[in-house]
């Protein structure tokens, strides 16, 4: 029995930070734990070794909120104790709101799979993709069975964790970031139009937040082929992810949301409190945050 070549793994970019390994590549394991020439006992020895390797949880939570001048909220997430995600729905209510409920039932659907089911050999990110992939293929039915709701889309990050790795994927400008050591990182690049004009250096990150286009994706999951930013990361007890719409990085600076994120012990009031500092900021948008700390078992 071979291994999945690399030819059936979905496009994978590595644009993230320099914290990421590239896409498929560098992913031999499974060939090295009990070579039994069984390709069914080897799979299981491998299953058995990412078994031993399950030290670590997401002990997660959600807050999600419609702001304060918008009619409903597009935004969806989930946040378990091995998959988490942000989607922040494009297009226009109501479309923006279905397509965002799509992406996070179809994340929600593969939280639900056993791990065995995901082979060992393949990184965490490649099951994400595949369910996005299968998310961007429902939008794409959706939208030629009503022209009505060409432009429907959705932003997605999403994070899974596997044994001692957490897989990163992401699409449109919803953000992950990490907080290791006290340090704010952010993880995501944001697939938007006045990121590329920060990129050519034409204006500051700073002014980019208070850009006129600053929500326009260049990038989102609306049923066009796609190239999501992928990333591996090391599962540490310790760490603290936070994933959120741009209803919360746009109002509310980095150094503010480091602050909270060192602050607060509790997952939950930690979440909370990120919410109300986009509403004390006016909250234009809806807002959605998730708060994640690894943990040991
Ligand atoms: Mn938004």
């Amino acid at each position: 029995m071979s291994r999945p070549s690399k030819s059936n793994t979905l496009p994978v970019q590595s644009t993230l930070s320099g914290l990421a390994r590239a896409g498929a590549a560098g992913h031999d394991r499974g060939t090295s734990a009990g070579r039994t020439g069984d390709p069914y006992l080897e799979t299981r020895v491998a299953h058995f070794g990412r078994l031993l390797y399950m030290a670590v949880t997401l002990n997660a939570a959600m807050v999600t909120d419609l702001g304060l001048s918008r009619a409903n909220n597009e935004d969806a997430g989930h946040a378990a104790d091995r998959l988490i995600a942000v989607a922040d729905g494009i297009g226009g209510m109501p479309y923006g709101e279905v397509a965002s409920g799509v992406v996070i039932d179809s994340l929600a659907a593969l939280d639900l799979t056993a791990l065995e089911k995901v082979p060992p050999e393949q990184p965490p990110t490649d099951a994400l993709i595949l369910a996005i992939e299968t998310a961007n293929q429902t939008i794409g039915e959706m939208v030629r069975n009503d022209p009505g709701r060409v432009g429907m889309g959705t932003t997605v990050t999403a994070l899974l964790l596997a044994g001692d790795e957490i897989g990163l994927v992401h699409v449109g400008d919803s953000r992950a970031y990490l907080l290791h050591d006290g340090e704010l990182r952010q993880l995501t690049r944001d697939d938007t139009f006045v990121q590329g004009l920060v990129d050519e250096g034409v204006i500051t990150a700073e002014e980019a937040r208070r850009h006129p286009r600053r929500s326009l994706v260049t990038r989102a999951v609306q049923g066009q082929p796609l190239q999501p930013a992928c990333a591996l990361l090391p599962a540490r007890p310790g760490d603290r992810y936070l994933l959120c719409s741009d209803g919360l990085s746009d109002v509310v600076e980095d150094g503010v949301i480091a602050d909270v994120l060192r602050v607060y012990r509790e997952v939950a009031r930690c979440a909370q409190n990120l919410v109300d500092l986009a509403l004390a900021a006016g909250a234009p948008d809806n807002v959605t945050v998730i708060v994640a700390d690894t943990v040991e078992t």
